[in-house]
């Protein structure tokens, strides 16, 4: 076996993160600009070598933590974060509806007639409110967004030019919402397609029911053009459904062959992990996790028309998984009730069992890796759910020892 060490100037550099921010207190740090909201402070950033670095031994068989930093402190209930070309992090606050620019030592909200507009037509209750993010792959002044408003959770597109939004346009529209189980992540795939993930906005049979966009992971056009929100072309039904029977998705990811997984909040018995196929039936509310299964049935396996997990936790007090993110070493899994970052390995097509590889920042909200392949984790702790400590809410750096 052979240690794929982060470099030396990572570790030094992760060492010189953690002494600088616990040395900085909130009032004290750096402002860029006269905007920058008080109380959000954004601790160093910038370039920083790849957790992904190369000569890391895959398959990755253990992951431990070699350290953590904080990026940015004081955000207010965060759900997602994705990063720009330019290294900076753009981030989601679900109650607000407002949208964090987070670059070296400012956090900027964006503003414009966007983001009045988000923070206007929001509808924050329960779990619902500004939710996931995404960047046009092809163009990073295009930002994706999913919220909760009052006609129900939309996914809305926006153009950016420096931290101005542009007025959104409905991308996808009506998916039905609810106090709890709206879903909310979206993601771009290899194939260059949007995926969204809905919950059964607490009606369960509506994830079997092919006439409703709830229960489901859409995949749907989005290239910046008229287009935007139709079906992708090779969609298993036809429209824009991609896969269905799911109870509350919030977590979508691709492992470097490809393969798609997505997280799952159980009822109260098992949450999931899933390899994400075309037209599969992943259960709800038939099962849950492999409970309700035929007696033998293996994690992964579809029988009698229905699509397991390929990984559980039980009880759901364990994880209630929430965003994903998947690199060479596996899948790393954000749990809010389980108060961890969860590591999944992944090895010659096998996933392993989930595994806590943090478990001091509480509430864990969404897992990302930024554009240098580091990865980064967004905690959950002020959205009333969850006992905040100093800094909460946080944007954390997570510096890997990856081992093969
Ligand atoms: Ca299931």
């Amino acid at each position: 076996m052979r240690a794929a060490r982060l470099s030396a100037l990572a570790a030094a550099s992760a060492l010189a993160l953690a002494s600088c921010s616990a040395d900085a207190p909130a009032e004290s740090s750096p402002t860029a600009t006269s905007d920058t909201q008080p109380g959000v402070t954004a601790g160093p950033g910038g370039a920083a070598p790849s957790a992904s670095a190369p000569g890391v031994t895959t398959p990755v068989t253990t992951v431990t933590v070699a350290g953590t930093s904080d990026i940015a402190t004081g955000l207010a209930a965060p759900w997602e974060a994705v990063f720009a070309p330019d290294g900076s992090a753009l981030v989601s606050e679900r109650d607000a509806g407002r949208i964090l620019r987070i670059d070296g030592d400012s956090a900027t909200p964006l503003e414009g007639p966007g983001a009045e507009a988000l923070a206007s037509a929001v509808d924050a209750t329960g779990e619902a409110g500004l939710l996931g993010l995404a960047l046009l792959p092809d163009d990073p002044n295009v930002l994706y967004a999913y919220l909760t408003r009052g006609d129900g959770n939309a996914v809305v597109r926006m153009s950016l030019d420096g931290d101005t939004l542009s007025e959104p346009v409905d991308v996808v529209a009506g998916i039905p919402k609810a106090r709890n189980h709206d879903g909310g992540r979206i993601a771009f795939g290899p194939d260059g397609f949007l995926y969204v993930a809905t919950g059964d906005a607490a009606q369960p049979d509506l994830a079997q029911d092919q006439g409703s966009l709830a229960g489901k992971i859409l995949r749907v056009v989005a290239d910046g053009s008229d287009s935007d929100g139709s079906a992708a072309p090779g969609n298993p039904f036809g429209d824009g459904v991609w896969s269905y029977g799911h109870r509350n998705v919030q977590g979508l990811a691709w492992l470097p062959d490809g393969t798609m997984v997505a997280s799952e909040f159980g009822q109260s018995d098992a949450d999931e992990l899933n390899v994400i196929e075309p037209g599969a039936n992943y259960g709800w509310p038939v099962v849950e996790g492999l409970i309700g299964a035929p007696d033998g049935t293996a994690l992964g396996a579809t029988v009698d028309g229905l699509t397991y997990p390929v990984a559980e936790w039980r009880p759901t007090s364990a994880s209630s998984p929430s965003g994903i993110a998947a690199t060479e070493a596996g899948v790393f899994v954000a749990s809010l009730r389980g108060e961890a970052l969860h590591w999944v390995s992944y090895v010659d097509g096998v996933f392993g069992e989930p595994e806590a590889i943090i478990d001091d920042l509480g509430r864990v909200r969404a897992a990302v890796v930024d554009g240098d392949g580091a990865l980064h984790v967004l905690t959950n702790n002020t959205d009333g759910r969850g006992s905040p400590g100093d800094g909460d809410d946080r944007l954390v750096r997570v510096d890997l020892d990856l081992e093969g």
